[in-house]
């Protein structure tokens, strides 16, 4: 897979560099490639931003660079990308959607600065591109750049030969299927004993189907005590009766 950042702050995007992104990188899973807009502007300044029509608070980012850069990645590269443009006003960045874009060859994120980009660029790349205006939450950041960062790891852990183990997101929380409605409960290593904190019995008695009996209730459990939405939001037949959450 293909990913192209196009910023004002490319710096803001070392963490790419980092860990699971950096590892897919360097053994060439994953292509990123992070592009500084001001490249695309020709005066003296580097100028990206203006006042908004009609007044108000704020700066907007100009349509000129965007269009010049994503102009010219777009000419660079094979195939239709999918354009995807951080902000707290789009569509909810989840698993699904995760999953959705990790099968995807090639992706351009436009995090924006100020009080976001100029409406004409997201019209004129909608009629020529799949375009997605994602938020990553509801709370207002300074800029796309952090949400970059977050969907870019949800997205890469979950490309082929990424995770060590392909099982380990089968039952990530969030994941498609039984874990759908489902937080992961939690999780223990050695010692057996820590601090007088022992490991539950059952985790260490063998018996596997108990152990899976056991995960699932302190999943449901969980899920109960930080995110009732996903109990009362879930598919019908999502729980039986096996499923008596406390
Ligand atoms: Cl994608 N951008 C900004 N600036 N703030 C956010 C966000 C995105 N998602 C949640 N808050």
């Amino acid at each position: 897979m293909r990913i192209d950042v196009v910023s004002i702050f490319p710096e803001y995007l070392e963490p790419l560099n980092v860990s699971l992104v950096g590892k897919a990188r360097a053994r060439g899973q994953l292509d990123v490639r992070v592009h500084d807009l001001r490249q695309w502007t020709h005066d003296r300044h580097h100028t990206v931003d203006d006042t908004p029509y009609g007044g108000g608070p704020g700066m907007v980012m100009k349509p000129d660079p965007w269009g010049e850069a994503l102009d010219a990645i777009i000419a660079d590269g094979e195939g239709t990308p999918e354009l995807i443009v951080p902000t707290p006003s789009g569509v909810p960045f989840t698993q699904r959607l995760a999953v959705e874009l990790s099968a995807a060859p090639w992706l351009i994120f436009t995090p924006a600065r100020y009080e976001g980009i100029d409406r004409r660029v997201i019209e004129e790349y909608g009629a020529r591109l799949p375009v997605r205006e994602v938020s990553i939450g509801d709370y207002v950041l300074a800029g796309g750049e952090a949400p970059v960062l977050v969907m870019t790891e949800a997205i890469a852990r979950l490309l082929p030969g990424v995770l060590g183990n392909a099982a380990s997101h089968q039952d990530d929380s969030f994941a498609p299927g039984t874990m759908a409605a489902l937080l992961e409960g939690p999780v223990y290593t050695k010692p057996p004993s820590w601090r007088g904190h022992e490991v539950p019995d059952v985790l260490v008695s063998g018996h596997h189907g108990k152990i899976a009996r056991w995960r699932r209730d302190e999943a449901l459990r969980r899920t109960v005590a930080h995110r009732p939405d996903l109990i009362a939001g879930a598919e019908p037949g999502a729980f039986d009766k096996r499923d008596r959450a406390t």
